[in-house]
C-alpha cells in the first residue's frame, strides 16, 4: 500500500511540471516514482525539460528512463525540485538524509525556486525527530567532530545516541566521500536553533534539517492526497 501511496504522491506532483522547466530530481523510493513517471510523460508528450539529479542513483535511473540530465554548473537556477523526505511537519520543515543524499538534495533544493515534497502519510508528523537526524561529516577529525556534536546537544539538554552510519562492516560513504552520523533525538523542539547550531561545528558538512526550503507537499493517504503549502 505504501508504495502505491508514494506513486500517487509522485503522480500528483507531476502536474506541476511545465514544458521548458529546469527540474531538480530527488532521491529515494518516492522520488524514484517521480523520475519514472516523468520519463513516461517525456516519452508520451515530447515534454522538454532538463533535470539535475541529487544522487548518482537518481542520475543512473534518469538516464535509464530517458529523462534528460544536466548539472548545476550548466543550470545553476532551477524552477522546481521534487523530492521525498523522512519526516515533514505542518510548517513544511523536513528531516531528510535517510537515503544518504542530504548534501546534494539541499544544494539542489536551495537552487530551486520551488521545492515540492512527495510522501505517504507516514512521513507527516506533529514534531520532527522520531526519525534519526542525519548529519554529514568529513572523515578527517571524525572523533573530534563527534565530540563537538555531543557537547552541543548536552549543552542544550538534549540526550541522544549518535551512531556512525555503517554499510556492512565499513562506514557508509556518501556520494561526496563523507560519513554520516545519525542522531537519535526523539523530538526536536526548536529545529531552527538546532539547525543553526549544527551548522557552526567545523567538520559538519550539512545536516538533514531542511527549513524554509520546502514550498509545498503532496501527502498521499488511502482516501486521497493532502496538499500542504
Ligand atoms: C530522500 O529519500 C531522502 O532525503 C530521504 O531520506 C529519503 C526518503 O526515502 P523514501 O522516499 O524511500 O522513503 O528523499
Amino acid at each position: 500500500m505504501s508504495d502505491e501511496l508514494k506513486r500517487r504522491a509522485a503522480k500528483r506532483a507531476l502536474q506541476a511540471v511545465r514544458p521548458g522547466m529546469k527540474l531538480g530530481l530527488g532521491t529515494g523510493s518516492t522520488a524514484e516514482h517521480f523520475v519514472r513517471l516523468l520519463g513516461e510523460r517525456i516519452a508520451a508528450e515530447s515534454l522538454e525539460v532538463v533535470c539535475v539529479p541529487t544522487s548518482e542513483a537518481t542520475r543512473n535511473l534518469a538516464q535509464e528512463v530517458g529523462v534528460p540530465i544536466t548539472t548545476l554548473e550548466h543550470e545553476p537556477a532551477l524552477d522546481l525540485t521534487v523530492d521525498g523526505a523522512d519526516e515533514i511537519d505542518s510548517q513544511l520543515r523536513l528531516i531528510k538524509g535517510g537515503g544518504g543524499a542530504l548534501l546534494r538534495e539541499k544544494i539542489v533544493a536551495s537552487a530551486s525556486t520551488r521545492m515540492i515534497v512527495i510522501a505517504d502519510e507516514s512521513k507527516h508528523v506533529g514534531t520532527l525527530g522520531r526519525f534519526p537526524l542525519p548529519v554529514e561529516v568529513v572523515p578527517f577529525g571524525l572523533a573530534a567532530t563527534r565530540r563537538a556534536i555531543v557537547s552541543l546537544l548536552g549543552a542544550r539538554g538534549l540526550s541522544t545516541s549518535l551512531e556512525l552510519r555503517q554499510k556492512g562492516n565499513d562506514p557508509f560513504v556518501t556520494d561526496n566521500g563523507n560519513y554520516i552520523f545519525d542522531l537519535k533525538l526523539g523530538a526536536i523542539d526548536e529545529p531552527e536553533r538546532l539547525a543553526a547550531d549544527l551548522s557552526k561545528i567545523p567538520g559538519v558538512v550539512e545536516h538533514g534539517l531542511f527549513i524554509g526550503l520546502c514550498s509545498g507537499a503532496v501527502i498521499a493517504a488511502p482516501d486521497g492526497e493532502e496538499i500542504l503549502g
